[in-house]
């Protein structure tokens, strides 16, 4: 095992990767910005190294900064976290040539997969079924026009340096795609610098699985089953679960061990997250994969009893991996609900202050995994992302009762402080939800957004239109 790990991180997922690391014993270092010197992680690190001021561009996101951090400390390996450089192929180059373990997958096996037009091709390769459309890039608006005849009206357009929910334009109808292909591109182009794009059917009324692996480098690997995450509102997740509802075992069993097999085929090594849309019909279309721990990574070791960043640390180190699939058992239902500092009464702008209050809920089978503290102080820089609430029950019933007996302890105060408690708690309210029979038009409905699809019962009474619903994003939070 590494002697000390650099934590190239913030927020709560700093702290989480710190806590992994003194647990195994491994010395912790952490590089943070000129506006988090009061952060948890500071406080708990062995070190702690000032990396660049508040902008993430010179501080979280600045390699050179980050490996000088390294070799200050004597790390021998850098643990990314989520967003910032976790899926950055360079950045994993530049910590090889230092001589540093990068905590992720190899850099080729990572570039190959951010080219979400290459992932498809080679998961398509592997056998994985795939959403129908075109496979290598499109050249042209006519090629797009052909395929999307092909494939029928909806398509999305998708840019291969995407992800995420991305630089993605829906097509409604065969008047509108030129327009779209070549905005997609043009934007594509300024984001990523890469205007290559491809064409699917767009799934709609689909719900989002996806599937937790780890690899080690010797070629094995074990998927720890599935997660529902189709609560998300302009591909920010709000309510994650675990396993997905509502699906056949044999199903989710499928899902899974094609995932696993993709996952080894492409060589993937770390512990990575394969994403699907499965249709009204039960059918499962691979998306993309993401090579990095995620948020909502909780709900699948509360499901499992697995600490994955323990495994990942191990698995980064060399180790062979420590379970062979006959011992992974999924057991009960976990749901994690994010509490981010955002007003969902006026289109869930970031609303950043001073937490007078902040009191976060306990109680049996409760985990909260947060940096914040009463009188700590959000800032505008970063997202939003207060505290992940997760719990973990028998049954789902229990579950999201219990979820809902959490958020009602929650105390969160500060002047103008809001957060998406109030929004979470519509959801947890909603009949479909409750039945575990929603899609990704679950948020859009409950927000009146024009469009949206009806709910799964007919006969449900539309939610009334917040003032806000159109509200514009605000542009400084990063995807994870
Ligand atoms: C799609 C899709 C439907 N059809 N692709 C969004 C995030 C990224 N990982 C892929 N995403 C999607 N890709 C096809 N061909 C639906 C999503 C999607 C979604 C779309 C609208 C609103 C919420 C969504 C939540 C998850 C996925």
């Amino acid at each position: 095992m590494f002697e000390t790990v650099l934590i190239a991180n913030r927020g709560e997922i700093a702290l989480r990767v710190l806590r992994a690391c003194r647990e195994l014993g491994v010395r912790t270092a952490v590089v943070y910005s000129a506006a988090d010197a009061d952060s948890a992680a500071v406080r708990h690190a062995d070190q702690a190294i000032r990396i660049g001021p508040a902008s993430s561009r010179r501080s979280y996101l600045n390699a050179a900064a980050i490996v000088e951090a390294a070799r200050q400390v004597g790390a021998q390996a850098v643990h990314p976290g989520y967003g910032f450089l976790s899926e950055d192929a360079d950045f994993a180059e530049i910590c090889a040539d230092n001589g540093l373990t990068f905590i992720g997958p190899p850099p080729a096996v990572m570039a190959a997969l951010a080219d979400k037009s290459s992932a498809r091709a080679l998961m398509s390769r592997a056998g994985l079924p795939l959403s129908p459309g075109s496979v290598a890039p499109v050249p042209t608006a006519a090629a797009a026009a052909e395929i999307a005849e092909a494939v029928g009206y909806p398509v999305i357009v998708k840019a291969a340096a995407g992800g995420g929910g991305r630089g993605m334009t829906v097509v409604r109808t065969p008047g509108e795609l030129r327009r779209a292909y070549t905005r997609t591109r043009a934007a594509a182009q300024a984001a990523f610098g890469d205007d290559r794009v491809y064409v699917e059917r767009y799934l709609t009324e689909a719900r989002h699985v996806e599937v937790q692996v780890l690899c080690d480098s010797h070629g094995n690997g074990v998927h720890l089953g599935t997660r529902d995450c189709s609560v998300q509102r302009r591909h920010q997740k709000l309510i994650e679960e675990a396993p997905a509802p509502a699906l056949p075992a044999a199903v989710l069993d499928t899902i899974a061990e094609t995932a696993l097999r993709g996952a080894l085929e492409v060589g993937f090594v770390g512990a990575g997250t394969l994403e699907f849309l499965v249709d009204a019909e039960e059918q499962f279309h691979f998306l993309e994969i993401n090579c990095r721990i995620q948020v909502e990574h909780p709900v699948t070791e509360m499901v499992t009893g697995i600490d994955l960043v323990h495994e990942q640390l191990h698995i980064a180190a060399g180790v062979p991996l420590r379970w062979r699939q006959e011992e992974i058992r999924l057991r009960g239902v976990a749901v994690e609900c994010r509490v981010n500092t955002e007003d969902p009464g006026r289109g869930f702008v970031p609303t950043p202050g001073r937490l007078d209050r902040f009191t976060p809920p306990g109680g049996p089978f409760t985990r909260v995994d947060t940096h914040a503290s009463a009188g700590y102080v959000i800032g505008p820089w970063y997202d939003s992302l207060l505290a992940k609430v997760i719990v973990w029950a028998p049954d789902r019933e229990l579950a999201l009762n219990r979820l809902e007996r959490a958020l009602d302890e929650f105390d969160v105060a500060g002047p103008g402080m809001h957060t998406t408690i109030p929004f979470v708690r519509r959801v947890l309210d909603d009949a479909a939800f409750r039945k575990g029979r929603y899609t990704t038009g679950l948020v859009d409905r409950l927000l009146g957004v024009p469009g949206a699809a009806p709910a799964q019962r007919p006969t449900a009474t539309p939610a009334p239109r917040p003032a806000s619903a159109a509200t514009p994003d605000v542009p400084n939070r990063r995807t994870r």
